[in-house]
């Protein structure tokens, strides 16, 4: 923990002095400029915000720290046997801005095992619940029950120097990614497999384990959440799950709390909870059509019924990317490799082939391609999870990784409370007559 703790906190102040020179010199320069209808559509296209773990090309899609999916899947070490990168690596990677060796991502595996210690009372927390209750609510109330072993909330009510605040938030950090895989676990046997739960393997790797707890032995579906738990651990800064977890740690809530306000946005239906409704339409169509793999003719017409039903195709469209995600590529790649004739994930394929130019042909939609909630659970079905109400938990897990690695950067780079400025349409229709100009500072 100690090298991992040292060699970020180098980073971060050659980061930091590298940012005071820029300010000093360009903290004048214009980096864009807004127009009226950015502010009441979603700031979309405005640059707001400085995240250092990875950026998204809107053509290219995600690279984190200049690395592409396909680069991570040659460069990163791998599990002894296995093909798909450890998402150890890519931590690294994002917390410390170089590719980790072996050793590096072995240590990581190591601390996060030692770091994994679930206190009863979360399990109590998440028993209190009734059964029924979502798997992303449970998930949430977990991370907040968690809270109880904050540090950074322990060491600020005692009076920390700010200078600290970045080393409380990584060991919060640390506990709270090593800690999370058993939590939704947990979850997981709870809801769907009567409680029925499974010890940690302290032999296996982070994405190993995980699968392991869950109750998923194939050495294929420990392949497929080592990619899964790589591809979905971050997508730049400004997403849902990634701004809130920044938005709300500006205020100096701790990671617990930073992190649960992240999920809360992970489970909406146009971010995160996107996965599960994509495969509970492919269902629903299948039932309907009472066919396993539909033809093109027939997934055409049900696009268009959900369409004309004022519902969203769900795994299409993005806010940025204008291009087929990478991550629904690298998911196809895995699909192609491990189970080419499953009927699902080849209704995916179809899905794929048929819907952009439907959507396309709408004129109003900006990117008619798959994103990566499109494939996801066609692949986890293969393997035996059917119950789409957790994909989710899967996706929040990962999403860990990406996160509290920023937020570790936030606290390292002095970040201060986020307050972008407000305005009334009011004002604006004064505005618009000339008669008021004043719009902040
Ligand atoms: N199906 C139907 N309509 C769509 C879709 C879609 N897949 N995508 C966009 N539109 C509509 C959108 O609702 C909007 O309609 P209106 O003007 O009537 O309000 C119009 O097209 C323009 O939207 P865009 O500017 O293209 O997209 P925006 O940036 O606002 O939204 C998403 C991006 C991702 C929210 C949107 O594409 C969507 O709702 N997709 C389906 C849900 C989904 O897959 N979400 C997962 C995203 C990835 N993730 O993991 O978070
Ligand atoms: C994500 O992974 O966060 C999604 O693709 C949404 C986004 O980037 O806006």
């Amino acid at each position: 923990m100690g090298i991992l703790k040292d060699r970020f906190k180098g980073k971060a102040d050659q980061t930091a002095a590298e940012i005071k020179d820029i300010l000093k010199e360009h903290g004048n320069k214009k980096i864009g400029e807004v127009i009226l209808s950015q502010i009441y559509q979603g700031m979309r296209g405005m640059t707001g915000l400085v995240t250092e773990t990875s950026l998204l090309d809107p053509q290219e899609g995600i690279r984190f720290r200049g690395y592409s999916i396909p680069d991570l899947q040659q460069k990163l070490p791998k599990a002894k046997g296995g093909d798909e990168p450890l998402p150890e690596g890519l931590f690294y990677l994002m917390l410390i801005g170089e590719l980790p060796s072996e050793e590096d991502a072995s240590h990581i595996t190591s601390v996060w095992q030692r770091r994994s210690h679930v206190p009863n009372h979360v399990f109590a927390a998440i028993e209190a619940l009734p059964i029924g209750t979502h798997p992303m609510t449970q998930f949430v109330i977990a991370v907040m029950a968690l809270q109880t072993e904050s540090q950074f909330a322990k060491r600020y009510a005692a009076g920390m120097n700010k200078k600290d605040y970045w080393d409380a938030a990584f060991d919060d950090s640390m506990d709270l990614i090593a800690r999370l895989p058993r939590v939704a676990a947990y979850i997981y046997r709870r809801k769907y497999k009567f409680g029925d739960h499974i010890q940690p393997n302290g032999l296996l790797d982070w994405a190993g384990n995980f699968a392991h707890m869950l109750g998923y032995e194939d050495d294929g579906f420990k392949e497929l959440m080592r990619l899964y738990m790589t591809i979905h651990a971050d997508h730049e800064g400004g997403n849902v799950s990634a701004h809130a977890t920044h938005l709300v740690g500006s205020a100096l809530s701790d990671p617990y709390q930073s992190f649960a306000a992240g999920m809360n946005g992970l489970s909406g239906p146009l971010h995160g909870l996107a996965n599960q409704e994509v495969i509970k339409w492919i269902f629903e169509m299948r039932e309907e059509l009472g066919v396993e793999l539909p033809s093109t003719e027939q997934i055409a017409a049900y696009v268009k019924k959900t369409l004309s039903e004022g519902k969203v195709v769900p795994g299409y469209g993005h806010a940025v990317l204008r291009k087929t995600d990478p991550r629904f590529s690298a998911q196809m790649e895995f699909g192609k490799k491990h189970m080419p004739g499953d009927p699902l994930v080849n209704t995916v394929w179809r899905i794929y082939e048929t819907v952009p130019p439907i959507l396309q042909s709408m004129g109003k939609i900006k990117n008619p391609w798959p994103n990566v909630d499109a494939h996801s659970g066609a692949l986890l079905v293969h393997y035996g999870m059917v119950e789409y109400d957790f994909y989710t938990v899967l996706f929040g897990v990962s999403r860990s990784l990406g996160v509290l690695a920023s937020l570790c950067w936030d606290r390292a780079l002095g970040m201060p409370i986020e307050r972008p400025k407000s305005v009334t349409t009011e004002q604006v229709k004064k505005w618009l007559k000339g008669q008021d100009e004043i719009w902040g500072e």
